[in-house]
């Protein structure tokens, strides 16, 4: 948009004023940022209203991706940014005595995501904007998000994140738009006009009320929406009679039931606990999502046979998986189609991916919950597992008649959702390719010999607008200054930074920008937490959530036998070496949170000791998250990426943190595979077993973790260290860790990869000290990363499996 700075400020000083009913003067940090916040919001609302006429006016196809989780953080930079009003908005501040950067803190992260899939989600959102997609996000307005960090005493404390205390200004609340969603009670069923009517009764009612966000396009006027839905009680049925008579606590609870549907987002990932409630928000979101997007295409007049011709419904993991059944119901139940159009118009419609292939993770439902729940639903759902389960019987009863078995539904008195998702959709894909052969010859082999051409790859992607544009300004404007800036909106035009590759002015230049961000990260450290770095050691990078196989354990072991090492030794020729970890675990993992505690307890001992604490340091940044990313990731010289092959089904910082020039230390998993494949073996650190391998040592039963701690003992001395005392704990601290590692066989391989990861450290040290050399791995990994931008990834989902229209623009055809 057009603006400039004097505007600005005439628009920024009134809206201050009345939002704030104070002066500038007297106003506080949180009364400038809600006013910037308001006046950004109502600059993008032409757009915003006339993004949606468009899309309406010209009757266009299009996207919608369901998540239980949209982890965005902070959107005024971006809002500005996308909206080239960044640079302007920054000077008016500045002139008048205010500072952006410190305005902009005071906005509250939207933590609505536990880590790699919710952050997905909200890249995908930036980049179907940005790429002029007709994409939408469906997902629920928690309360509370992922819970708050405090490291106390070394061990993680869960404090309620309540990000919506102080309000939330971007989004725009839409009662007229709430829609009911119905739970329990029973399905009658009436023969009438020579077809079968199924009604529901007694049930209970939830009012999902949308919350809309605006998701701007990079400069192309393009806004889409997020549509977040809340739960609540229905008014007319709150129980004014029990009101009156004063059983004022029973109205109450039933009041506070419906809401707890939306109050708190589960901080599981990576593992399901098979609450009811979360089978409540799973059925609350996409039932009100889909009666949303019914409800406008009839608006709109066209034949409800033509519904998948209009809408994609993408489902993020198993988590919508009802989506499927659900839709079903709306076209048979309320559109009257029978059960054949009904199937056809679903399975074209909806397009599902898989995020994992970790068995604890994989969603199943008993039969009995779903059943009581949501007795249309689980009707449905048996429907389509007898229907599926026909086929596959006629047609393996003969080779291997367990197979239909292996492959139905319903299973074991169990609803498996993946199985539904894959029965349901016309598109399954992986995440990476690695994951995406290890579904379709693996996992889900019999189902992609029964699909053929239904599973595909979609390697993930990050939008490199936060990821490096905003989060990293020093390095963009280097970037920017040699190539122009036209990677901003085509971020494979990266690529021309190869030709600096052998430039000492601009490699010199690269490394100064990494400093300088070395220095405003241990400065941001500071101010945060109090701790110190060096910005001249070597920033060691693993943030991510904490889980055994990503292994922290295995960075934390080596970190231990460089510290035995070095008091062996003292001066052992190192680099000094920052190690920093941020991870947040689920609160149930004791497992993972011994980890933190253990981290924290060499970090103690290590920070202490000054026999080594001018070599070594390690850090734990407390609460993680997307911010404290955007910190971190711009100072980042090494990038921690250890997962046990095959366990990681792509990751998503191993991209963000090769965009800004860190170089990954990295096992064969996920997209590791991939930035292996673009930057060259040169340029990246690899070593451990291989997917192949893992799979082989796990069938064949052939792996001894004990006896490697036996006949290493370095590795051995380091894993004694958690019992010894060497650590200011009791013996029994991290007995579950010693426990995972010695009793229980290594179920992470963390012992068996243990020596060839201390090699390659050793080998990734020694390219530091050549600076020049170092320098041109960084600048490699800059140039080839471009095709991480999730703007690919987007076209990739939107050429093979959306299809909707791509616009440059939609002035024009308002
Ligand atoms: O999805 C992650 C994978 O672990 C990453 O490898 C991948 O890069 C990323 C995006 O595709 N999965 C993930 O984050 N899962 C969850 O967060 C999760 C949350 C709740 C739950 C199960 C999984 N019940």
């Amino acid at each position: 948009m057009e603006l400039n700075v004097n505007q600005f400020k005439k628009d920024y000083l009134r809206r201050l004023k009345a939002k704030s009913g104070r002066p500038l003067e007297e106003s506080t940090v949180w009364d400038q940022y809600h006013a910037l916040g308001s006046l950004i919001k109502e600059y993008m609302t032409d757009d915003w209203v006339g993004t949606s006429i468009a899309y309406n006016k010209l009757d266009t196809r299009q996207v919608f991706y369901f998540s239980m989780e949209f982890l965005t953080g902070k959107l005024l930079c971006d809002y500005m940014h996308a909206m080239g009003v960044f640079e302007v908005v920054e000077q008016g501040l500045t002139d008048l005595g205010l500072s952006l950067e410190t305005i902009s803190e005071a906005e509250r992260d939207q933590g609505l995501g536990n880590g790699g899939l919710g952050r997905l989600a909200a890249c995908f959102m930036d980049s179907m904007a940005s790429v002029g997609i007709p994409g939408h996000g469906i997902g629920i307005r928690f309360n509370f998000g992922l819970f708050e960090q405090k490291i106390i005493n070394g061990y993680q404390v869960e404090f309620p994140d309540r990000w919506l205390e102080n309000r939330n200004v971007w989004e725009v609340k839409m009662p007229d738009k709430a829609v009911e969603v119905h739970f329990g009670g029973s399905v009658r069923q009436d023969y009438i006009g020579g077809r079968n009517v199924f009604f529901l009764e007694n049930t209970e009612v939830v009012m999902a009320v949308p919350y809309d966000t605006p998701i701007p396009g990079y400069q192309n006027g393009i806004v889409n929406t997020l549509r977040l839905y809340s739960a609540e009680a229905k008014t007319p049925d709150f129980d004014l009679a029990g009101f009156s008579r004063g059983d004022y606590n029973r109205v109450f609870s039933e009041k506070y039931a419906v809401e707890a549907i939306s109050q708190v987002l589960y901080p599981d990932d990576a593992y399901e606990n098979g609450r009811l409630l979360r089978l409540k928000q799973e059925y609350f979101f996409v039932s009100a999502g889909l009666q949303g997007i019914m409800r406008s295409f009839k608006r709109s007049g066209l034949p409800i046979r033509d519904f998948h011709k209009y809408n994609a419904i993408h489902i993020n993991d198993t988590h919508p998986a009802l989506a499927i059944p659900e839709l079903m119901r709306l076209l048979m139940d309320i559109e009257e189609l029978n059960w054949e159009e009904a199937w056809k118009i679903t399975t074209q419609t909806i397009s599902y991916t898989n995020h994992t292939l970790l068995h604890e993770a994989m969603e199943k439902w008993p039969v009995d919950v779903m059943k009581s729940l949501l007795p249309r639903i689980f009707m449905i759902i048996e429907e389509i597992d007898r229907r599926f389960n026909q086929i596959t019987e006629r047609l393996y009863h003969q080779v291997d008649p367990r197979r239909s078995q292996q492959m139905a539904i319903i299973g074991d008195g169990q609803v498996r959702m993946a199985h539904l998702c894959i029965v349901g959709s016309h598109s399954v894909n992986g995440v990476a390719k690695l994951h995406s052969e290890l579904l379709a010859t693996k996992e889900l082999k019999p189902f992609n010999e029964f699909y053929a051409g239904k599973f595909n790859n979609k390697t993930n992607g990050i939008t490199h607008r936060r990821w490096l544009l905003h989060s990293n300004p020093r390095l963009s404007a280097h970037i920017t200054e040699a190539i122009g800036d036209e990677w901003i909106k085509e971020p494979e035009s990266l690529g021309r930074l190869m030709k600096y590759h052998s430039d000492p002015a601009y490699l010199e230049k690269l490394m100064a920008i990494k400093r300088a961000n070395k220095v405003d990260f241990s400065n941001y450290l500071h101010k945060t937490s109090g701790v110190s770095i060096d910005p001249d050691s070597i920033y060691d990078i693993q943030i991510k959530r904490l889980h055994e196989y990503k292994r922290q354990t295995l960075n934390i072991l080596h970190i231990m036998s460089m510290y035995l090492r070095l008091k062996e030794d003292p001066d052992l020729d190192l680099i000094p070496r920052t190690f920093l970890f941020g991870a947040k675990a689920a609160p149930g993992y004791q497992t993972a949170k011994q980890t933190i505690k253990l981290i924290n307890a060499v970090g103690d001992l290590i920070n202490a000791d000054k026999d080594v604490n001018e070599k070594l340091k390690v850090v734990f940044v407390e609460n993680y998250g997307v911010t404290v990313a955007e910190h971190i990731i711009p100072s980042a010289d090494i990038s921690e990426q250890i997962s046990t092959a095959s366990k990681e089904a792509s990751g998503t910082g191993n991209m963000k943190l090769m965009m800004n020039g860190a170089v990954t230390v990295a096992t064969l998993d996920g997209a590791n595979i991939e930035i292996l494949e673009a930057v060259g073996k040169d340029n990246i650190f690899l070593f451990g077993l291989t997917a192949e391998e893992v799979y082989r040592y796990t069938e064949n039963h052939s792996y001894k973790a004990f006896e490697i701690y036996q006949n290493n003992p370095l590795l051995r001395r380091a894993i004694d260290m958690m019992t010894d005392g060497t650590l200011n704990v009791s013996p029994e601290e991290f007995y579950l860790i010693r426990s995972a590692l010695l009793d229980h066989n290594d179920a992470f391989f963390v012992l068996k990869d243990f020596e060839s990861y201390a090699n390659i450290q050793k080998k990734a040290c020694e390219a530091y000290r050549d600076k020049k050399r170092w320098s041109a791995m960084s600048l490699v990994n800059i140039a080839k990363s471009g095709i991480f931008s999730s703007d690919r990834t987007i076209r990739d989902y939107n050429r093979d499996i959306w299809k909707a229209p791509v616009f440059e623009t939609l002035k024009g055809s308002l």
